[in-house]
């Protein structure tokens, strides 16, 4: 037996060697690891062919864009056919392209010519639910035998004065009940979104399959991955615990929520699921035995909104596989305008200390459904964030847009589209929940629908002041969010940001400042959330001093590449962000 201290000194020797030296680190990583994402909302990207609408066609002839920012992977919005009742996230035939956006050979050739560009493709996949207009609802709504059990079925109650209700008081995540009532069927369908997208069964082990030989199906064409969106969601509870019905979830006593609020419910029963980490782990198997087979890895992404436990857990426990990106979110939902340098600090270590150790983080901003930086933040913050989501360690991904700045649009109500906003009803507080300002067309150039389209309508109108904030200004200026969004990008080769360490500092309440390094390699990037002037003492890091030299500067900030700073004094005007280098 050795003795405790042994122990203690066997612990400490293991850990110096795990983690006391960069020379250590794992130098091998696959090509997803640190990889930057550009999240593509299709609709809204490129229109090839004057409809209004983006298409595929559209984003293959912009291919050469995402090389120049230097972005190393497109994650489509989906593609799919669907009747377009919530852009997409409603699929109304899983194995065919919308016809507004393209065809198969469309697709082809999009993925023909990534691959030259050395681009990986990755599609959005919505296996939550379908279109009410898909073929298996059709089926099963007249309980065709095989289809019959693919949905949610219920039936209703009859109230007092006879009239219909649905079977329990669950809550549609756009609001009002997720049960609809069939007259096809005479019973009521769940729906955890809108009315159009009916619920999946996947206690059903025949919808399992479908979903299987769907992620098969697309890999097999030669895409990198699939997003799982809503993962969440899939399972309800099982109603046989329950005596074969659906119990009603409590009520979270939230103030100024009607019962058709979404978050008038605590939705213990209808989200997060135990079962559901039991079908990632089966679903992840499709994705490795292809990439066995073909000796390129395809990944599989997560997307659930949740909080950080169960977000943590798709990552795999070691007995169940889980996902090679679950997507985090604490840049969105732990910060808002009124966050200072503290909050961030702290939501950063968040996701950093919930995340297994040996996995790889991944940062992003924004997406389809959340305001942009520059207006939830302010403008002059771009640059901070874009360095965030891009030298954090691990993977980034920019939603379309931020790496310019764009603003959220703005659309009235009689242009508004998305069915959560039209679902209020009110033509004046729509705004507060409508996801249309963030998928404005994408503005290209100054020429007309900002180059998006030569159509006479958009399918949203251009947001305002797009003459100015597009990509062919920010190309030609000197100084520009795309401009730094290019030396961020490029700097993500070096071994410092790729392999290196994080540790982080909040060194007042305004100013952030986190460090990178690999051997003797060092940089701080160091950004003033304030709207004030300040001076910090950098070698409040370890080995951190001497001269700072400047790699990349914020559009606003007086500094240029190559200029010295000590690192003793590092003063920062308002909302300056900069990264620095130390002098070797
Ligand atoms: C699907 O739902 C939409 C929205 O409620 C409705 O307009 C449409 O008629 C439905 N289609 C079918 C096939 O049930
Ligand atoms: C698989 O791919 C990797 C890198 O892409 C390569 O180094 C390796 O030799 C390949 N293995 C086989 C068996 O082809
Ligand atoms: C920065 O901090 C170091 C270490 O505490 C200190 O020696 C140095 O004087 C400080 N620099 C300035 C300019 O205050
Ligand atoms: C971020 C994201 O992908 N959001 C989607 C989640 O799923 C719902 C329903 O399918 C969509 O409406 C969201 O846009």
């Amino acid at each position: 037996m050795l003795s405790p201290m042994w122990n203690i000194l066997i612990v400490f020797v293991t850990i110096s060697v795990a983690y006391g030296k960069n020379d250590h680190v794992d130098l091998t990583q696959d090509w997803w690891e640190t990889a930057v994402f550009y999240r593509i909302y299709v609709r809204s990207f490129m229109d090839s062919d004057g409809d209004g609408v983006g298409d595929i066609n559209g984003i293959t002839s912009r291919l050469e864009y995402l090389k120049e920012i230097g972005a190393e992977a497109a994650w489509l919005s989906p593609i799919f056919k669907s009747p377009m009742n919530d852009f997409g996230y409603d699929i109304s035939d899983f194995y065919t392209i919308q016809p507004e956006y393209g065809s198969n050979d469309d697709f082809e050739q999009l993925l023909k010519k990534a691959n030259e560009l050395n681009i990986k493709i990755v599609l959005d996949f919505v296996p939550n639910h379908t279109s009410n207009e898909s073929e298996w609802f059709i089926k099963s709504s007249s309980r065709e035998e095989y289809y019959s059990d693919w949905y949610i079925w219920e039936n209703g109650h009859i109230g007092h004065a006879g009239e219909r209700q649905p079977p329990n008081n669950w809550v549609s995540s756009f609001g009002k009940s997720a049960w609809s009532y069939s007259p096809a069927r005479d019973q009521y369908y769940l729906h955890q979104f809108g009315v159009a997208q009916p619920d999946l069964n996947y206690r059903n082990p025949v919808v399992v399959d479908e979903i299987k030989n769907i992620i098969k199906f697309w890999l097999e064409k030669g895409i990198a991955g699939l997003i799982m969106n809503s993962v969440n969601h899939v399972f309800e509870v099982d109603k046989d615990n329950y005596g074969g019905h659906y119990p009603d979830e409590p009520i979270t006593g939230k103030p100024g929520l009607s019962p058709d609020d979404y978050g008038y419910l605590e939705h213990v029963y209808t989200k997060d699921q135990e079962e559901t980490y039991e079908l990632v782990s089966q679903l992840r198997e499709v994705f490795d035995a292809i990439s066995i087979r073909d000796n390129m890895t395809r990944i599989m992404m997560t997307n659930a909104y949740t909080n950080i436990k169960n977000a943590v857990k798709y990552y795999g426990d070691g007995i169940l596989y889980g996902s090679h990106v679950p997507l985090n979110f604490v840049l969105i939902e732990d910060l808002d305008k009124y966050s200072d340098a503290r909050d961030i600090k702290y939501a950063v270590d968040r996701w950093i200390t919930y995340k297994p150790l040996r996995k790889q983080a991944n940062w992003l901003t924004g997406d389809h459904d959340r305001s942009r930086v520059a207006s939830r933040f302010r403008p002059e913050l771009v640059d901070a964030f874009n360095m965030l989501v891009l030298l954090l360690p691990g993977i980034a991904i920019t939603y379309m847009g931020e790496e310019i700045g764009m603003l959220d649009g703005f659309v009235p109500w009689s242009e508004t589209k998305d069915p959560l906003a039209c679902n209020t009803d009110d033509p004046v507080n729509f705004i507060e929940v409508s996801r249309d300002p963030v998928r404005t067309p994408f503005p290209w150039s100054n020429g007309k629908n900002s180059g998006f389209s030569m159509a006479d309508r958009t399918w949203l109108p251009v947001g305002e002041g797009s003459e100015h904030l597009n990509v062919a200004h920010q190309r030609s200026a000197v100084r520009s969010h795309y401009q730094v969004y290019r030396a961020l990008t490029n700097l993500r080769v070096r071994a410092a940001f790729k392999y290196g360490r994080l540790e982080s500092l909040a060194l007042n309440n305004d100013v952030f400042a986190f460090k990178r390094w690999h051997n003797d390699d060092t940089y701080v990037i160091v950004m003033n959330f304030g709207r004030t002037y300040q001076v910090v003492n950098l070698t409040s890091f370890d080995l951190v001093f001497g001269q700072l030299e400047v790699e990349v500067s914020s559009v606003l900030s007086s500094r240029t590449y190559n200029d010295n700073i000590p690192a003793g004094s590092v003063d920062l005007a308002a909302n300056e962000a900069l990264v620095l280098r130390m002098q070797a």
